[in-house]
């Protein structure tokens, strides 16, 4: 799967809107983690695993397409080895992120912190869902370093 033998395969982490507000609003929703201790979180999870970590969050929808157009590039010269996307609200509404994780050939997660099943029917319908390989939803903020996780097991 990967053609780079000297460096290490990379993971993308991207989280969209709102999420920077990590640990500073609705604590009962989402935790008391901030997003910093996430990145801390994953690059603990991917060094422990050999792997090079891109952790990214942004308000800007056409900015998430950007970074998976580049996890696209990266795969296409054998050097990722998956990518997690929390899309945030997006999840819910962007025909354009699904079109974008379409064209990325590589093991992909969808995750959200809260379980967003057990919330209003608005977070109910996700437009990522059909795009990537796994959902998870509802493990806290742990969930990132699980998904971390998997993505090194198919790596290995
Ligand atoms: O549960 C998740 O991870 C979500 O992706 C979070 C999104 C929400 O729109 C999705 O339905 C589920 C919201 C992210 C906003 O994050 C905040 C964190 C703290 C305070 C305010 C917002």
């Amino acid at each position: 799967m990967l053609n780079c033998f000297v460096c290490m395969p990379t993971v993308f982490v991207l989280n969209g809107p709102n999420l920077n507000l990590l640990g500073t609003r609705e604590p009962e929703v989402y935790g008391r983690t901030t997003l910093a201790d996430v990145q801390q979180l994953c690059q603990t999870r991917c060094a422990a695993a050999g792997l090079q970590l891109v952790f990214r969050q942004s308000n800007h929808e056409g900015d998430l397409v950007d970074s998976i157009h580049e996890a696209i590039a990266l795969q296409q010269q054998g050097a990722l080895a998956g990518l997690v996307i929390n899309a945030g609200a997006y999840t819910h509404t962007s025909v354009a992120l699904h079109d974008a994780l379409k064209a990325l050939a590589a093991y992909k997660i969808e995750l959200h912190i809260s379980n967003t099943f057990a919330r209003e029917a608005f977070r109910h319908h996700s437009y990522l869902s059909p795009a990537v390989d796994a959902v998870m939803a509802g493990l806290g903020v742990a969930g990132y370093g699980l998904a971390i996780d998997a993505i090194a097991q198919r790596a290995a």
